[in-house]
């Protein structure tokens, strides 16, 4: 007899996601992932300015700041066939570099590690142990028995108050927990010293977009002027400040981030053979060296795996209908021509139409439609996108600097290179992947003053930025990789103004409902064969759901004024 339980909404996510789980002899054997909110970002820049459209698909989300901007400003230089200045291509990079180390620090301490990291069990450690522990995995300088000692302390007043903050609600003591206490204490520690430091880094976002969240961008390059003595301009104050920002962020990256990802990692290994999922992976790659035009400059290289096959790297073409289509079958949606079909998002449609069940209900109706995700597929398949994608895809490429810096995890785990096929991998391979952003953060960085040292200091270019110089119709694509993968805006352009305008957006791959032919996308996939150990406590759950670090906010483009708290399992 099978036993469906629900969580909704889940927590310590952006926006709202719902999922229902079958649970069989202890195990998960179906799985439905639902979106439950709707914006419909996609019609409110209809009819606008191309040239404004950065500024409303900036607010999809306040987590992946600035990537639907990027995506956006370059659907419209793709459009138009505006070039832009390298120095803009390299500020756009280290604002890029930014997000992914403040997102995926975030994600790892605030997000996700306390559903490994017991903090109940932190008031349990002995302070010298955790000082010792600390010190044999890093050299971050925060590591003597005074400074755990006296976070135990502040721990065990909370406790004691009754009064958990941050830290209520969990499901401590629960068995799947197995870390000793004193990792414990170094995992809280570090949560709360990784909250202080998120708030440093987003400061390369301010000087070089104005503000953070939602930073500035510009069609034709950034809206930042270099000029090093002037005072209202990035000058050299300014350059020098983002210099010690990216190495104070490499430091935290490389001296707490991944060596804790790394002291946390044994503990679980079941979780290296659990939550794998899809055997198909997609990035289409960021970080150009040498223009956004040329994808075989990119840092993070384009391309698909299927089948888990690292032997073969299928070629990508977000222009290509016949490779990319979204499906509405099992979304409340519809599409003008019937909804067994899918559509390439240039001809793209976002039509609600909700069939209910209306809240409060008890299940979802997964025979019809269940979310307000779309479905998109790749060739027809369903693919996972995210960090695992991204490391897959460069080291199945070869590339050297993720061989070496994937093969490097698994040897010091002492785990096979299949071990990367699961939740376990999915952070690991986020941890990588900042490691490797925070050197090229660097690289970028002195690129950008050798530039203007040699006197470059173009920002920005105006070609085509007169409407008047627009073809009737143009069309284009902007794609990046945001922390949470593959993304595209495609855009249609008539008159001057927006004609059509489609995001597929990480979450949307990852969380979306079945598609016509009955294919779970990647949350639904991953959930088989996840052992729950007490349904009322589904903290397993949790740990793959989490290791995709879900934006329910960028997955649906209103909410639901009538969307009462369907309660039947909180998390934390
Ligand atoms: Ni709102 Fe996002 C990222 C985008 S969604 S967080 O990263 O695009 O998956």
């Amino acid at each position: 007899m099978s036993n469906r339980i629900v969580i909704d909404p889940i927590t310590r996510i952006e926006g709202h996601l719902r999922v229902e789980v079958e649970i069989e002899d202890g195990k998960v054997v179906d799985a439905y992932s639902s979106g439950t909110m709707v914006r419909l970002i996609e019609e409110i820049v209809k009819n606008r300015d191309p040239r404004d459209v950065w500024a409303f698909v900036g607010r999809v989300c306040g987590v992946c700041t600035t990537v639907h901007s990027l995506a956006s400003v370059r659907s419209v230089e793709d459009a138009l066939g505006i070039v832009i200045p390298p120095n803009a291509e390299l500020v756009r990079n280290l604002m890029f570099c930014t997000q992914y180390m403040h997102d995926h620090v975030v994600h790892f301490y605030h997000l996700h590690a306390l559903d490994w990291v017991d903090v109940v069990s932190a008031t349990k450690a002995d302070p010298i142990k955790a000082s010792e522990i600390a010190q044999s995995i890093s050299n971050y300088p925060k590591s003597s028995p005074k400074y755990f000692a006296d976070l135990q302390k502040r721990l065990n007043t909370f406790i004691a108050s009754g009064q958990l903050g941050i830290f209520a609600n969990g499901y401590w003591g629960h068995p799947a927990y197995k870390l000793p206490p004193e990792i414990n204490l170094i995992g809280v520690a570090h949560y709360l010293d990784a909250l202080e430091w998120q708030k440093e880094i987003v400061k390369v976002h301010t000087i070089f977009g104005g503000k953070n969240p939602h930073p500035n961008y510009l069609v034709g390059g950034m809206a930042c002027a270099i000029n090093v003595n002037e005072a209202n301009a990035i000058n050299a104050e300014r350059l020098a400040m983002v210099g010690q920002l990216l190495h104070q962020a490499k430091d935290f990256v490389n001296q707490v981030y991944v060596p804790d990802v790394l002291a946390v990692a044994p503990y679980y290994f079941d979780w290296a053979e659990l939550g794998g999922g899809l055997p198909n992976y997609l990035a289409y790659g960021d970080l150009p060296t040498n223009g956004y035009n040329d994808p075989g400059s990119f840092k993070f290289p384009r391309g698909a795996i299927l089948n888990r096959d690292l032997s073969k790297v299928h070629e990508v073409d977000p222009k290509d209908p016949s490779q990319i289509q979204e499906f509405v079958k099992h979304s409340w949606y519809s599409y003008s021509d019937g909804d067994d079909k899918g559509k390439f998002p240039w001809d793209g449609e976002t039509k609600m139409n909700f069939t209910g069940p209306q809240p409060p209900y008890e299940h979802l109706n997964v025979e019809d439609k269940y979310s307000w995700v779309k479905t998109p597929r790749w060739k027809g398949n369903p693919m996972e996108v995210g960090p695992l994608s991204r490391m897959l895809v460069g080291y199945a490429l070869g590339r050297e600097e993720y061989t070496e810096a994937v093969n490097g995890v698994l040897n010091k785990l002492g785990v096979p290179a299949e071990a990367l096929f699961s939740t376990l991998g999915r952070t690991a391979a986020r941890a990588i992947e900042t490691q490797l952003v925070a050197n090229w953060a660097l690289e970028f960085y002195d690129q950008l003053l050798m530039n203007i040292k040699n006197g470059d200091e173009r920002m920005a270019t105006n070609d085509s930025w007169e409407p008047n110089s627009w073809p009737e119709t143009a069309q284009g694509v902007g794609t990046t990789e945001a922390p949470r993968g593959a993304l595209a805006h495609w855009i249609v352009i008539k008159d001057k103004k927006v004609a059509n305008y489609q995001l597929i957006v990480p979450s949307t791959w990852n969380s979306s409902p079945r598609d016509p032919s009955g294919q779970r996308s990647a949350y639904e996939s991953a959930l088989l064969g996840t052992p729950v150990h007490d349904p009322d406590q589904p903290v397993e759950i949790l740990r793959t759901i989490h290791s995709f670090d879900p934006c329910m906010a960028c997955a649906v483009h209103l909410y639901d004024e009538n969307g009462k708290h369907v309660h039947q399992l909180n998390t934390f």
